[in-house]
């Protein structure tokens, strides 16, 4: 059975999602969108929004989290013991909160009004989301004791090019940091055409 990632051709919302599939060694292919085919492509899609998933079985699935949370399940990484499950929900929400701030700033703000915005998340928000989960994190620098969906998740959140001085002052993200980048299995994606890059 394959998987079908709908989603824009940036990292976005679809990437936690493309991480967990790597990482759980899950089979799919990306459709990937590109911006201006959006408009014709919205009118025929359920619920009008990307992500969404489909399956060569007839499976679909909608909103971001509920794929990623059900991709990180099959690839084991979601935890089975149900409080650890809550805790790794309880940081992909913190992080989706935060990630959502900064994400209009990349893809929806006309460039010569970014550096702007910038300035006031690198001023305001950023330092305590990145205080928060330094805090949070093991000496590994995972929220539990393996590698969960919710760390792969702040690990998308470290790619904002703009957010590197807060990931190089924080150690536990940047250990965190180093083990993905350093692993082969992000290695493959990133020299593969599944994967985008910004
Ligand atoms: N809560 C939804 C939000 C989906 C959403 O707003 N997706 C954006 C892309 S990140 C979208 O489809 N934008 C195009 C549009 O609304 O026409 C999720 O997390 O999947």
């Amino acid at each position: 059975m394959t998987y079908t990632l709908h989603y824009f051709n940036v990292r976005g919302r679809g990437e936690l999602s493309r991480l967990i599939l790597e990482f759980g060694k899950i089979d799919y292919v990306n459709d990937f969108i590109k911006f201006e085919q959006w408009a014709e492509r919205k009118k025929t899609i359920k619920y009008g929004k990307l992500p969404y998933v489909t399956s060569t079985n007839g499976f679909e699935l909608y909103e971001s989290m509920a794929i990623a949370r059900f991709f990180a399940k099959k690839g084991g990484l979601y935890p089975e013991d149900a409080e650890k499950a809550a805790i790794t929900d309880m940081w992909s929400d913190k992080i989706y909160d935060f990630y959502s701030s900064v994400t209009p700033i990349i893809y929806r703000t006309p460039k010569d009004q970014q550096a702007e915005k910038i300035k006031t998340v690198l001023s305001e928000s950023a330092p305590a989301f990145f205080d928060t989960v330094e805090a949070a994190l093991n000496e590994d620098g995972h929220f539990l004791e393996k590698l969960t969906w919710s760390d792969l998740y702040l690990f998308v959140v470290t790619t904002v090019d703009f957010l590197k001085p807060l990931v190089d002052s924080h150690p536990k993200v940047s250990k965190l940091v180093e083990e993905i980048k350093n692993s082969e299995v992000y290695k493959n994606y990133q020299n593969s055409d599944r994967c985008v890059s910004f």
